[in-house]
């Protein structure tokens, strides 16, 4: 019996916590893992770990898991070989393409796409021979608003400035809660502990959020704010720093300032209000301490773009870390320098280019918003979408109008799925193929360390054998691509590993052949517990993108957008907004079914303020029946006093009972899914994100 320990970053959030996972390998009975736990000598992570980490091991373990490809022949699924499933896609989509052009095929990429290296460097060598319009993600459902502020601010969507959480003395957190999602746009391992520090240095944490979530518990203060309200509040705290003078000159060249303080003077406190349900003088009193604090940052987050102003919310966030002279500056906001770097080597993005064919919704970046996916599917007529391919992706219980997708993939032609389960989603798919588990394949997080609060870089190898006549995802899309081109007479370039693509890009890179560090994946190598490249530091002005390489603080198509802002109907009295929320045994739509996980008393209920309970007749712990335009859930109910009143919370990515999903779900509480309430009408209309924040529902007796 041999014991090996093995060092490598968690993959499945945003916060790439360094673990050491110790396997043992028994004659005869293979290799296990037998312990995950916190690798104390990751000088980022510092030992930090959360319980989803520990069940990486139930991913590994799970019967369920796929592990070869599945052919639908009716209602049973049947193993197929790898060569006959990709000459079998091959066929159907250009079949499907030929006979109705290549929009007919849509894609949906989710979340783990973007957690997995193969998929980031692999998954176009397919997906972009099919030259469709139809290219839908998680983006849509989540970080939009960011990408699409950073392109018309700065001049490229992944130029995303980070808050500089380590250094700051003033943090103000909107729409995010990073004690349960461990951080997002912010990659921060650790993070409770890093909000502390700030407080024990003298400094406040102040967290806005109409829950008083697990952040808003420990922060200095906690405001309220009606869902989808946040706009209006960030105008309020603009006004109030112009009209106070409380502003201070940043060494950044911007353009159009002055036409922002004239566009918006009259979006004051006091009328901002009502808007947002915090008072007045708590906004200017904000502002006035956001002001006077030596460091600070504003940092939004999901809660504040997933709402019908998400744009808005980003761009002002943006610029009271400008005015406030802390955009770009140590303990403010601050872009990253990462090994491998997406800003220096990719343009900038475009946007509007084309448009939806049924809603007219803009492309940004070659995609369009998920929340057409469903009317691109069921509206007739030329263009219509008659396949779909989905990768690393629930939409059924991820995208606003689950049950609307539902009906529309029972209509299609065809759908292929590259996916570890038979899920909500997969179960309508024709054919699925399933990866290697993450352990089983090499791993280095293009995304996450371009997002990190400090610079920092690792690449791990395999901890598992590959099993045999198993593929990795992105050997999957070198099969699918291979077989499709052959079919279309197509050519096709050559390609290399993903591993060998990130020595390049590291070779390339700032710390690469030019540099001290002569960074490489054999040196990183000699670095398992990952490799610090220093704290964030001032560099924005050489790295903007815009074509006068100067921030532009008015784009045009967001000073549009105050006119759609100010059309808003006041907020109605008896009104009761949907919100969602997450939790750290949870991720997404999947992993609850690891009893590990999901043991304990159910987390997915409705959370509603005691008062709206008595104002119905509820009482607390009673199966109530939840209702929007879009449709109905039934779910229990529980009193809380952490909501503000005229708001209820449901976590998004439960719903699992539904005929054919192939996976035990632990504990049996399959829950219900919000996004069988979320409206896929209500959208932040500029740049097409779902408003999955603020959704007026009924709440009655079940
Ligand atoms: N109402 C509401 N809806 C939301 C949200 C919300 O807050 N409220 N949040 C939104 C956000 S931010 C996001 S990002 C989306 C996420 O929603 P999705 O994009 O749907 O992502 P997941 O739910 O993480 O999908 C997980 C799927 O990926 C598969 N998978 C996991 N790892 C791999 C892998 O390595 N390879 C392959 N091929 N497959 C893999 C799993 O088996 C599972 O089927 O949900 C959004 N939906
Ligand atoms: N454990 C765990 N971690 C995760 C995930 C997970 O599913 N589970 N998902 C990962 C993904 S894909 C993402 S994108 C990140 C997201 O990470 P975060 O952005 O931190 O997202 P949430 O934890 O959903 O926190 C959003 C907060 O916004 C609040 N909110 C809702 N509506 C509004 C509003 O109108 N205004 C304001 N101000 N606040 C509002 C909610 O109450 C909630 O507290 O988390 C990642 N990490
Ligand atoms: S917080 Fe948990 S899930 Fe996220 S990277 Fe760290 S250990 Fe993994
Ligand atoms: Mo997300």
């Amino acid at each position: 019996m041999t014991k090996t320990l093995h060092h490598r970053a968690c993959h499945l959030c945003e916060a790439i916590c360094g673990l050491t996972i110790e396997t043992t390998t028994e004659e005869g009975l293979g290799t296990r893992i037998t312990s995950i736990k916190g690798d104390a000598l990751d000088s980022f992570s510092r030992g930090h770990i959360c319980p989803k980490a520990v069940a990486l091991q139930d991913i590994q373990n799970d019967p369920d898991r796929l592990r070869q490809p599945m052919l639908r022949v009716g209602t049973q699924w049947q193993p197929i070989e790898w060569q006959a499933a990709f000459d079998l896609v091959a066929e159907r989509v250009f079949s499907i393409q030929q006979r109705h052009g290549q929009n007919a095929i849509a894609v949906y990429q989710g979340n783990p796409s973007v957690h997995n290296y193969g998929l980031m460097t692999h998954s176009n060598y397919f997906l972009g021979l099919l030259k469709t319009r139809n290219r839908f993600s998680a983006t849509s459902v989540d970080q939009l608003p960011h990408h699409l502020t950073s392109y018309l601010m700065y001049g490229h969507g992944l130029l995303l400035p980070i808050p500089d959480i380590d250094h700051t003395d003033f943090m103000l957190i909107l729409g995010g809660n990073p004690l349960a999602s461990n951080g997002s746009i912010m990659t921060v391992p650790d993070v409770e502990k890093r909000l502390k520090a700030i407080q024990a240095r003298g400094g406040k944490v102040v967290v806005v959020d109409p829950r008083r979530s697990e952040t808003a518990a420990i922060a200095d203060q906690h405001l309220f704010v009606r869902p989808g309200g946040d706009a209006a509040l960030l105008f309020g705290l603009l006004n109030t720093l112009f009209e106070e003078n409380l502003t201070r000159a940043s060494h950044l060249p911007v353009d159009g300032l002055d036409l922002v303080r004239q566009s918006i003077s009259h979006l004051h406190a006091e009328a901002m209000s009502p808007r947002c349900g915090v008072p007045a003088e708590h906004i200017r009193q904000l502002a006035r301490d956001f002001a006077t604090a030596d460091k600070a940052v504003c940092y939004g987050r999901m809660g504040i773009s997933t709402q019908a102003f998400g744009t808005l919310c980003h761009w002002l966030v943006q610029l009271i870390n400008l005015v406030t002279g802390n955009l770009d500056r140590v303990g403010g906001a601050l872009c990253t320098e990462p090994a491998v770097d997406l800003v220096a080597s990719t343009s900038g993005g475009h946007f509007n280019r084309w448009q939806s064919r049924v809603s007219g919704l803009p492309e940004y970046a070659g995609e369009l918003p998920v929340s057409a996916l469903a009317e691109e599917m069921l509206g007739e007529g030329e263009g219509q979408v008659r396949a779909l391919i989905t990768v690393a992706g629930n939409p059924v219980l991820s995208t606003p109008n689950g049950r609307k997708l539902e009906q529309a993939l029972e209509g299609l032609e065809f759908m292929l799925s590259i996916d570890l389960y038979i899920n909500e989603t997969t179960r309508y798919a024709d054919l699925i193929l399933p990866s290697t588990s993450a352990l089983e394949n090499d791993h280095y997080d293009t995304t996450f360390n371009m997002f990190a609060v400090r610079n920092v870089t690792r690449f791990n190898r395999a901890i598992l054998e590959k099993p045999e006549g198993a593929l990795h995802d992105w050997e999957i899309f070198v099969g699918l691509a291979q077989a499709f081109a052959a079919r279309a007479e197509r050519e096709l370039k050559p390609t290399i590993a993903p591993s060998q693509m990130i020595d390049r890009g590291l070779r390339a890179g700032l710390y690469g052949d030019v540099s001290e560090y002569k960074l490489s994946v054999e040196l990183l190598r000699d670095h398992p517990h990952g490799l610090d490249l220093g704290a964030l530091k001032p560099n924005l002005q050489p790295r903007l993108k815009t074509a006068n390489q100067r921030i532009q603080a008015a784009p045009d198509v967001i000073l549009a957008d105050l006119a759609r802002f100010a059309a808003v109907e006041p907020p109605q009295a008896g009104e009761l907004l949907l919100i969602g929320r997450r939790h750290v045994r949870s991720n997404n739509s999947w992993m609850h079914n690891y009893h590990r996980l999901v043991k304990g008393k159910p987390r997915h209920q409705l959370l509603m303020h005691p008062d709206d309970l008595s104002s119905r007749g509820l009482s607390d712990g009673q199966w109530v029946r939840v209702s929007s335009r879009v449709g109905m859930v039934e779910v229990q109910v529980v009193g809380s006093l952490e909501m503000m009143p005229g708001v209820v919370s449901l976590p998004h990515g439960w719903g699992h009972a539904r005929p054919g999903v192939q996976m035990e779900i632990a504990g049996n509480q399959p829950g219900v899914s919000a996004n069988d309430l979320t409206d896929e009408r209500q959208l932040d209309r500029l740049s097409g994100n779902a408003a999955l924040n603020g959704v007026p529902v009924q709440v009655a007796a079940a």
